[in-house]
Formats: C-alpha cells, sequence, structure tokens
C-alpha cells in the first residue's frame, strides 16, 4: 500500500476555535464511526480537551459488525473511556448516552459541591472528524422541541446553546477534527467507509481494499450480495462487471465502473455488519 499524503490546510484554525469553546464546557461527544472505532478517531483529542470528561460516542451500530465493535468498545472501556454504541437512523434510542451524560455530571456536580457551587446542566460540545455523524445527533438530540437557550459570553456569536432536556445543554455546532491521516491503514478505512476525496486516493485502490477486507473476514457478504465465492480480485470484477451491468460497447466489462459499484455499496450502507479496524491487529 502507498502511503496517504493528506493535511488539510484549515486544521490550525480549526483548533484555535476548539480551544476558545473549550472552557465553558463540561462533556464532550466524542463521536467515531462504530466500523472504525480506531481509525476514525481524533488524532489528539486528549492534548486538546485536556482534563474535559468525555463520552465516545461510536455511531452507525446499524452498520456495524457487533462482535468486532464490541472489542474496541471493552479496549476503550479498559482504558477508561465513558463508551454508547448509537444507531441514529433507524432504532434510535439515546437512553444510553443520556444515562452516561447523568453519571459524569454526578461527579462533576460532587466537585462542585465540595467548592460551595451549585449543581449544574451539561453544557455538551460535539467533537469528531468528518462524516462520523456529528450533525445527525445534534439533530438527534435537539429533536424539534428543542429550544435555543441564548448565547453565552466568551462564545463566538454565531455559537448558540440548545436545551436538549433538564440535563443536558449543548453548543449548536460541532467540533470537525483530524484523523491520523498518516497511517496508510488509517487512510485506506476512512476512504473505503467515509468521506475522503478522491484526487487523495485512487478509486481503484479504494475498491481492492474493501474487496481484500471483505474476502478475508466477510466472505459471506462477498457471496450474499455478488453471488460469487471467487477470490480472485481481478475475476471477482468481472464477475460483479457481468452481474450488475457495468459494460462498455461491446460487452466488455468497465472496471472503473465496478469499483464506483464496490465503494458506493459501501458507503450507502447496503453492505452492512463489517467493521473495518481489527482489534488484533492494533
Ligand atoms: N446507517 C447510519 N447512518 C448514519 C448514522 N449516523 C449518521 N449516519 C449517516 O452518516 C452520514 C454522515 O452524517 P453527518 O451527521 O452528516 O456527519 P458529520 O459528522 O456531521 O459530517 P461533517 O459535517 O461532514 O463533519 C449521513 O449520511 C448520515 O445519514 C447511523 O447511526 N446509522
Ligand atoms: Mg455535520
Amino acid at each position: 500500500m502507498e502511503k496517504i499524503n493528506w493535511y488539510p490546510g484549515h486544521m490550525a484554525k480549526t483548533r484555535r476555535l476548539i480551544q476558545e469553546k473549550i472552557s465553558v464546557i463540561d462533556i464532550i461527544f466524542e463521536v467515531v464511526d462504530a466500523r472504525i472505532p480506531f481509525s476514525s478517531k481524533i488524532i489528539d483529542i486528549d492534548t486538546l480537551t485536556k482534563d474535559k470528561p468525555k463520552i465516545l460516542v461510536m455511531t452507525k451500530k446499524d452498520l456495524c459488525d457487533i462482535s468486532e465493535t464490541e472489542k474496541w468498545i471493552k479496549y476503550y472501556e479498559e482504558k477508561g473511556y465513558n463508551v454508547v454504541l448509537l444507531d441514529l437512523e433507524k432504532n434510535v434510542n439515546l437512553k444510553p448516552l443520556y444515562q452516561k451524560v447523568k453519571e459524569v455530571m454526578a461527579i462533576l456536580n460532587e466537585k462542585r459541591k465540595a467548592k460551595g457551587l451549585m449543581p449544574r446542566k451539561a453544557r455538551v460540545l460535539v467533537m469528531g472528524i468528518p462524516n462520523v455523524g456529528k450533525s445527525t445527533l445534534i439533530n438527534r438530540l435537539a429533536g424539534k422541541k428543542a429550544t435555543k437557550v441564548g448565547n453565552t459570553p466568551g462564545l463566538t456569536k454565531s455559537l448558540d446553546w440548545i436545551r436538549i432536556n433538564n440535563d443536558i445543554e449543548l453548543l449548536d455546532s460541532p467540533g470537525i477534527l483530524w484523523p491520523n491521516i498518516e497511517d496508510e491503514k488509517v487512510g485506506y478505512n476512512l476512504a473505503s467507509l467515509t468521506a475522503i476525496k478522491e484526487e487523495i486516493l485512487p478509486l481503484e485502490r479504494i475498491s481492492n481494499y474493501i474487496m481484500e477486507m471483505l474476502i478475508k473476514y466477510y466472505p459471506n457478504i462477498v457471496e450474499e450480495r455478488y453471488k460469487t465465492n471467487e477470490t480472485d480480485i481481478e475475476k471477482l470484477y468481472l464477475h460483479i462487471g457481468k452481474i450488475r451491468g457495468c459494460l462498455v460497447k461491446g460487452g466488455e466489462v468497465d472496471i472503473e465502473k465496478v469499483h464506483n459499484v464496490i465503494i458506493s455499496d459501501v458507503k450507502n450502507g447496503i453492505i452492512k455488519n463489517i467493521t473495518f479496524d481489527r482489534y488484533e491487529n492494533e
């Protein structure tokens, strides 16, 4: 695999913004994709957020391979993380997240009490790399009944607090940060499952990576979706091209179209029950 060189220029600016906001925040919801709970993590969130309590929110539960993702949940919990796995699309149940917030706030308010301060609502900032579901989470939390509770001094004017319930206020815009793209495996996982611009990685290589992962870890999914147990990538592409009608004039298979079919099957969640970060490999 070739190394992916991709580093967005505006990272420093985003970081400055987060640093400005952080002082008024009680809890950070760090959002990751449950299919890549390692690759989709923010590169150095702990330095940025210092000692702020965090809840690691794994989204896209409905798309992940639960048994593999659970290994990661265990891994992070053993490191002291608060972890919540959520489906924000179909069976939305935010109760486990509310429960975690209560637990974290109980500790925080205990400390406040010791200092003679009143208990208060949790002020939450959602953070994560692009495409992990930050906006979806904010929308799910806010729902229709959400009302903005006004500006808080010290924050940029455009940022508002949204009242979620009696326990939680949420900053209405998320902090978008970057993953450890320097790690080539991470780059491929991100290119396969989230949004990375095409000019950074050729479609062929993303498609090859997806197919290699599926053949290695999920041969049954390949068989179910593409009706073959072929494991040779070239032959597999030809087969998929034929059954999916990726043909050019004369009936030849258009391999580029096949790459697109495979990538969009994964990115659109048609291929699900997959987790590409493998705990045993890290
Ligand atoms: N199936 C499924 N899709 C989800 C879930 N959460 C988010 N998505 C989808 O993931 C995509 C990205 O979600 P967004 O909420 O826009 O992600 P974001 O983190 O705000 O992305 P940026 O604003 O680009 O940083 C959308 O197509 C969502 O519908 C989930 O739990 N399950
Ligand atoms: Mg968003």
